[in-house]
């Protein structure tokens, strides 16, 4: 057993009773009330979920186990010579909220390498798919293809409630160690004539998966941030939430991410990521080679504005700010490509967009999230397929998710059954007010 499915053990243990505790003396305690316009609109902001791996707040954005994003870059280990940490270290700080040493983070390295072979019947499964499938269409078929590993499903009618974790982890670890492999298969298949280039598993998960992307340093160090920054964003977001309530109903870590993964790929949530490069590409084309300015790039937004499309990459259920993932990404711009076009005209917009968003007067955050700069990066270091941008962020969230459901099934989540109503009973109550 690994150091950290050690500590794991250790914490869920201890963590158990708080958990008990607030069901069996607090159940009754109201948190929430629920209007209207919340059951009709999204469920937004209603107080129903709970998760201690990371925290959303409007004004700070996200804490990982309480820990910022330039406190989590600063306090895990890092390989000799890079900027960020492994995601390997990022992986145990998730699980069990404490900082690894650098030997602990290179026995999950290891123990990730022996479980990194993806089955050759994956490989055949995408090369029987069109050509022309979305590469998230790939990656969540690759995931579900999978679920015949299931060690939780081979076990679970031996399985006592409070062992589900063991299988459930033992899985996610099984997936995470193969995503990097799986999701570069698709890019190189897809995109590089099928140019497949072999692992090399004695590099850790980002420096692995920018080799065999084929792209050049410092993209291993782009892969970490990028992982790290992508995978956990609470418990509410579709892929998040998906993930968790497809495992509450104790389908597997591959069926419950495959699903995550269906609802990452639409347009509002991490396909977001794809639609704004699509929309600086058509900027670009429309100016012809013009500089943007400030005029051109106002007229474009309200263009969008007014055809009834959303400005992607701006706004945010929860956030009321600039994502910190947003300013994480542009300090790593400022630093590595200051000079660089698609920098400058994203800099632009997140100089105009705001002020049009606001004067517009629909959206209750004008401030850019996490998408809204993270396809420049990719783009920059040549990664210019940019329908393959949501796989990147699928493989982030992995992270995220799969340490969420293993904690679900630790502290023995039930099966997720919120209450639906009809409208006519909400009109009656509308009528009472
Ligand atoms: N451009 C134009 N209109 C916008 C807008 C934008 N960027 N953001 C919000 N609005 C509009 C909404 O469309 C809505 O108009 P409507 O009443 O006519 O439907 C109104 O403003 C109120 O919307 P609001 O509640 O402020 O924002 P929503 O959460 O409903 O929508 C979207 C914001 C979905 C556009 C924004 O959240 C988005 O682009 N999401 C996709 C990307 C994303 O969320 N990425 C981060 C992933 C996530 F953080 C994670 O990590 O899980």
């Amino acid at each position: 057993m690994t150091r950290l499915k050690a500590r794991l053990q250790e914490k869920i243990e201890e963590h158990r009773p708080r958990t008990t505790r607030l069901l069996k003396e607090f159940g009754k305690v109201v948190i929430d009330e629920v209007t209207i316009d919340q059951c009709i609109g999204g469920a937004r902001d209603i107080k129903c979920l709970v998760t201690d791996i990371s925290y959303l707040d409007s004004q700070e954005g996200i804490r990982f186990r309480g820990k910022l994003i330039p406190e989590t870059f600063a306090a895990l280990p890092k390989l000799p010579g890079a900027e960020y940490p492994t995601v390997e270290s990022f992986w145990y700080f998730l699980l069990t909220g404490e900082i690894p040493t650098a030997e602990e983070a290179e026995e999950i390295h290891q123990d990730f390498k022996a479980r990194a072979k993806v089955p050759a019947y994956v490989f055949d499964v995408l090369r029987a798919l069109p050509k022309d499938s979305h590469p998230m269409v790939m990656l969540s078929t690759a995931v579900l293809a999978m679920q015949k590993e299931s060690k939780f499903n081979k076990a679970y009618h031996s399985l006592k409630k409070n062992d589900y974790w063991d299988t459930t982890y033992e899985d996610a670890c099984d997936l995470l160690a193969k995503l990097p492999e799986i999701a570069a298969f698709i890019y190189r298949y897809k995109y590089k004539n099928g140019d497949i280039i072999p692992g090399n598993y004695e590099l850790d998960m980002g420096a692995n998966f920018a080799h065999m992307m084929g792209i050049a340093k410092p993209y291993d160090d782009v892969a970490r941030m990028y992982f790290i920054l992508h995978s956990d964003h609470e418990s509410g977001n579709v892929s998040a939430h998906t993930t968790h309530l497809v495992a509450s109903a104790l389908s597997d870590a591959y069926y419950a991410f495959s699903a995550g993964l269906n609802g990452l790929a639409g347009p509002l949530h991490g396909l977001a990521n794809q639609e704004v490069l699509q929309w600086i590409m058509e900027f670009q084309t429309k100016m012809n080679g013009a500089e943007p300015t400030e005029e051109n790039v106002k007229a474009a937004l309200w263009d969008t504005l007014n055809s009834g499309h959303v400005i992607p990459g701006y706004g945010h259920a929860v956030l009321r700010k600039t994502d910190p993932r947003y300013t994480a990404q542009m300090e790593f711009c400022q630093k590595h490509l200051p000079n660089d076009p698609l920098f400058k005209l994203v800099n632009m917009i997140y100089h105009v967009a705001p002020g049009v968003l606001t004067e517009q007067g629909k959206t209750k955050n004008p401030w850019p999230n996490v998408d809204a700069q993270s396809g420049v990066i990719q783009w920059y270091y040549g990664l210019t397929e940019y329908d393959f941008y949501t796989v990147l962020f699928g493989v982030g969230r992995a992270i995220g998710v799969l340490a969420n459901i293993t904690w679900d099934r630790a502290l023995g989540y039930a099966l997720e059954r919120p209450k639906s109503v009809t409208t006519a009973m909400l009109e009656d109550w509308a009528a009472k007010g």
